[in-house]
């Protein structure tokens, strides 16, 4: 695509701790409050006739409060990106949108907090250039695909109580108009509730979710509990092995009819096609945030498309911010699976942008304002905010 050039003005970073409606629990860890961190880009565009103009744009970082889904946490993630990530990027100087992830790839690991600086500067210039970031995706993609203008909306629901407390909670979401539900599994929280919900609903697109979980767990045993929700129709089951443990995944897609998913250990796009080439997972997790960046995302898109691989676009209980790139993300054609793409008041009363609704028909629309394409809501972002810090590109 062409794009004019841009000169980053500075960063700020923003820590903020966003209250949630409840507690959400699972085997990456439980979440009561969102503590997490953005970033606000602040951009000059220049090689426009008239002169420069000033845009902002807003990342979010997908990192949780503790280090229990990777590596990664809000207060690692503020640290990296205030010494290494922010520096790296004030002195490559990229003018163009596509070369943040060059920039900031000296630095390893840390993929969300990348992921959060390369969103906040992608909103800032598309708001600049007044295009909507799901039609750069689409732009993007090897094929020239189209975005499309709605998602299918998905919820995951985390560790319940009992198998009482999970109905009653897939109720109220099947009620809301979900027509697809991920539960949180682990060998301790099994098959009853699995078997009790698909008993009910029959029809609903149905899919659990490990988080590694059964790896703590001799691998025959995790093979017999899990040959028990073989039997469900799950639309497929996610992470139910160690991250490193690509091996054990291939032999369960062997042992399973359940396609297997994986979320954790999908870092790149060659950590991908790894992961393929071994058989390891019939069906792909993309997050933007796990892999570094949403414009890998795209990629890892292609690649799935052009293996026949289905993909569908994962969550982190993230705010209206992350939640809007990601259903840009998903609006590409081959996330032919519904994600963990839930209405903003999913997990919180006062979200941090303007809604991104359910709709009657089970779908999210896909904002097709400039950037991000819903607004944020600053005042919100102050009122939650804890700690800031604004890293002028000049010093
Ligand atoms: O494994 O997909 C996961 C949330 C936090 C950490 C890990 C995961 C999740 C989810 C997504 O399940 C929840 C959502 O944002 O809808
Ligand atoms: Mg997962």
């Amino acid at each position: 695509m062409d794009e004019p050039p841009y000169e980053l003005v500075g960063v700020e970073l923003i820590r903020v701790l966003v209250p949630m409606k409840g507690r959400w629990s699972s085997h990456a860890g439980e979440l009561s409050e969102r503590d997490s961190l953005l970033a606000r880009a602040v951009i000059s565009c220049r090689g426009e006739p008239g002169g420069a103009s000033e845009a902002e744009g807003w990342g979010e970082c997908a990192a949780l409060p503790e280090p229990t889904y990777n590596g990664e946490y809000t207060a690692g993630a503020i640290a990296v990106c205030q010494a290494h990530l922010v520096p790296a990027l004030f002195r490559a100087r990229p003018g163009q949108l596509s070369e943040v992830q060059g920039a900031l790839a000296p630095v390893k690991g840390n993929n969300m907090a990348k992921a959060c600086l390369e969103l906040a500067i992608l909103d800032a210039g598309l708001r600049a250039l007044g295009r909507p970031i799901a039609q750069y995706f689409a732009g993007l993609t090897e094929r020239g695909d189209q975005s499309r203008s709605s998602v299918p909306a998905g919820v995951s629901v985390g560790l319940a109580g009992s198998v009482g407390q999970l109905l009653d909670e897939v109720e109220y979401w099947v009620e809301a108009g979900y027509r697809r539900v991920k539960l949180k599994i682990g060998p301790w929280h099994d098959v009853k509730g699995v078997a009790a919900v698909r008993r009910r609903w029959p029809e609903l697109v149905l899919c659990a979710d490990a988080n590694g979980s059964y790896s703590g767990i001799p691998f025959g045993q995790a093979v017999d509990l899990l040959s028990a929700l073989d039997v469900l129709g799950l639309a497929y089951l996610e992470q139910p092995l160690a991250d490193d443990d690509l091996l054990g995944h291939a032999e369960l897609a062997r042992r399973l009819e359940t396609p297997i998913c994986l979320d954790e250990p999908l870092t790149s796009l060659r950590a991908v096609e790894t992961a393929l080439d071994a058989g390891a997972c019939d069906v792909v997790n993309v997050k933007g945030g796990r892999l570094g960046g949403y414009i890998e995302a795209v990629r890892v898109h292609d690649l799935c498309a052009k293996r026949g691989v289905p993909v569908w676009c994962g969550g982190m209980v993230e705010t209206g911010i992350a939640r809007a790139a990601n259903v840009a993300l998903a609006s590409l054609p081959n996330f032919s699976l519904a994600g963990d793409l839930s209405a903003t008041g999913r997990f919180f009363e006062k979200d941090l942008t303007g809604p991104l609704p359910l709709r009657r028909d089970g779908t999210i629309a896909v904002p097709d304002g400039p950037g991000l394409g819903v607004p944020v809501d600053t005042g919100a972002v102050s009122a939650f905010s804890t700690w800031r810090l604004w890293c002028p590109a000049n010093k």
